[in-house]
């Protein structure tokens, strides 16, 4: 994906220097997880009709904030007045959620389509924009992931992406029920309307 070149003006960055400033916040095994994110969204949005640049974009940015300490987040929870009961959470969700609102500053991502995919590209939610599907299964089956059912769920995603999403929700819920991890709201609207099939 050397070759693709932001024609859009979604950033005031070319490609290479947005992986440039990736690649300062996170560590080496992260940057690579963010390139094979990159490059399944492309290929998702390739085969589903999306915008390839948005792709490319959300899928590179998407876990920007992850390594970022727990000070910053409670301190852009206050500068951005999200919603306080983020507080109560941790980083898993906060670099979505939170991040979102770090990245629309920091890196002047004014394209609202972007941000919302990034936003809720842990959780998902009930109403998955076709950018938010796309980043939501890349994550998850992206080349460098390496878990039991990441075959199953390539397979899932060549033929649908609402199963895909679905697939995924059922297996995160199942992993984190079985680890007594708390549910972020969303995920469990994420959970009734993709796999339990309420409107
Ligand atoms: O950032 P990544 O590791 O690439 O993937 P991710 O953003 O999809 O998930 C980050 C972590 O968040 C992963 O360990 C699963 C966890 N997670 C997903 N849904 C929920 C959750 N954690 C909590 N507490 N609640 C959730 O609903
Ligand atoms: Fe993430
Ligand atoms: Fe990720």
């Amino acid at each position: 994906m050397n070759s693709l070149e932001y024609r859009l003006n979604l950033l005031p960055y070319t490609r290479a220097e947005l992986i440039e400033m990736v690649k300062k916040q996170v560590s080496k095994k992260r940057f690579r997880h963010i390139l094979g994110v990159e490059q399944s969204a492309i290929e998702l949005a390739e085969q589903y009709g999306g915008c390839i640049e948005r792709a490319s974009i959300a899928g590179l940015l998407h876990d920007y904030c992850k390594e970022m300490p727990a000070d910053v987040f409670l301190q852009a929870i206050d500068d951005f007045r999200l919603n306080v009961d983020l507080k109560t959470w941790n980083n898993n969700i906060w670099h979505g959620m939170v991040g979102a609102s770090i990245i629309r500053e920091q890196l002047e991502l004014t394209d609202e389509v972007i941000l919302h995919a990034i936003e809720i590209h842990t959780t998902g939610n009930a109403q998955m924009s076709l950018l938010d599907k796309i980043l939501y299964v890349a994550d998850y089956i992206e080349l460098g992931r390496d878990f039991p059912d990441v075959q199953e769920a390539r397979e899932i995603a060549n033929q649908s992406l609402d199963a895909a999403v679905a697939f995924e929700t059922a297996h995160t819920l199942a992993h984190l029920i079985a680890k007594n991890i708390a549910i972020y709201p969303l995920t469990i609207e994420t959970y009734n309307h993709y796999c339990a099939g309420r409107k």
